[in-house]
C-alpha cells in the first residue's frame, strides 16, 4: 500500500490520506490499480484483494505511528464486488475491532458508478457502515452523472471532486463557474469538499478560494510508502509528537 496524504485547508496540516493499492510483480513490475482491479472483480478475488487493503490499513493504524504525527483517519478505496457483499458492514467493523480501532478511524471511498445499479444490498451495506460509524466518501464526482440524487440519498461526509472539474478552471471561466458552484453545493448539503488533482500552488489556491476544506494532489504529496509517509508527516505537522 501507498499513501497520498491530504491537505487540510483549516490549518494546512495532514490529517488523514488515501491508502492505494499497488501490484508489485517481479517480472512485470508495478502493475496499476485500474488494470488489475478489474481483473479481481472478473475472476471471483476483489474480496479477498479488498480484505487484505483493509487489513494492512488497519495494521499501520494501530501501530499508532500515524496517528503520533497528527494522522486522525484513512481514506479506503471500495470496490462494486464488496460493495454488494452480503454483511459486509459487519465483516469491517470486525475487523477495525480486532485492531484495536475504531470505525471513526476509517473513510470508505466508493465512486458514483458503483451505486447506478442502485442494488438494494450496496444500499444497505452503506446505511449499515455509516450505522456503525465508519464515515462514506464520494470519490470521483464529476466523472459519472454527477447525481444530486445520490449525494442526497446516500450518508456521505466528504465528497471528492474529480481533477477533470478542476483542470479546466484554471483557464476557462465557465469550468471555474462549475467547479464553484459544486464546491457550495456540496458544502451547503452539509458535507466537506476535497478537491483532488491539484497540481499547482494556483490550483491549491483556488480550492482554498472557493472554501473548499481539503486537497489531495501532487503539488502537496505523491503517494508515499509507509516509511516516506511517516517522514513527511514529522516535516510537514512539525507539532505532532513521535511516541
Ligand atoms: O493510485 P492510482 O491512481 O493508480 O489508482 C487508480 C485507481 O485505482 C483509483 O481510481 C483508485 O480509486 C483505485 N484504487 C486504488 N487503490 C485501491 C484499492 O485498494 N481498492 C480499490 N477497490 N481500488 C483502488
Ligand atoms: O480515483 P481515485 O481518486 O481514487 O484515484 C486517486 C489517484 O489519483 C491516485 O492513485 C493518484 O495516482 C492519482 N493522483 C493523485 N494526485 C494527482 C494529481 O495531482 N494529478 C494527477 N494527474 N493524478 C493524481
Ligand atoms: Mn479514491
Amino acid at each position: 500500500m501507498v499513501y497520498q496524504p491530504i491537505l487540510d485547508l483549516t490549518d494546512d496540516a495532514c490529517h488523514s490520506a488515501e491508502a492505494l493499492i499497488r501490484l508489485n510483480d517481479p517480472d512485470l513490475g508495478t502493475i496499476r490499480p485500474d488494470e488489475f482491479i478489474p481483473v479481481a472483480e472478473a475472476e471471483g478475488s476483489i474480496r479477498a484483494v479488498g480484505e487484505t487493503v483493509f487489513r494492512q490499513v488497519c495494521a499501520f493504524m494501530a501501530s499508532g505511528k500515524a496517528t503520533a504525527a497528527g494522522i486522525h483517519y484513512m481514506e479506503v478505496n471500495l470496490s462494486g464486488g464488496q460493495l454488494s457483499q452480503k454483511g459486509l458492514a459487519e465483516e469491517l467493523y470486525r475487523i477495525t475491532r480486532s485492531y484495536g480501532l475504531t470505525p471513526e478511524m476509517l473513510n470508505l471511498e466508493i465512486t458514483e458508478s458503483m451505486l447506478l445499479e442502485n442494488l438494494p444490498e450496496i444500499r444497505e451495506n452503506l446505511e449499515q457502515l455509516r450505522k456503525l460509524g465508519f464515515a462514506l466518501s464520494m470519490d470521483d464526482y464529476g466523472t459519472g452523472f454527477s447525481s444530486t440524487r445520490m449525494l442526497n440519498t446516500i450518508p456521505f461526509t466528504l465528497v471528492k471532486l474529480d481533477r477533470s472539474l478542476l483542470e479546466p478552471a484554471v483557464t476557462d471561466e465557465n469550468a471555474r463557474v462549475v467547479l464553484q458552484y459544486t464546491m457550495q453545493m456540496v458544502a451547503r448539503l452539509d458535507k466537506k469538499v476535497l478537491v483532488e488533482g491539484a497540481e499547482t500552488v494556483e490550483m491549491v489556491e483556488l480550492i482554498r478560494a472557493f472554501g473548499g476544506n481539503y486537497v489531495q494532489g501532487f503539488c502537496y504529496s505523491k503517494p508515499l510508502t509507509e516509511e516516506e509517509f511517516l517522514s513527511f508527516l514529522k516535516r510537514k505537522n512539525p507539532s505532532s509528537k513521535e511516541e
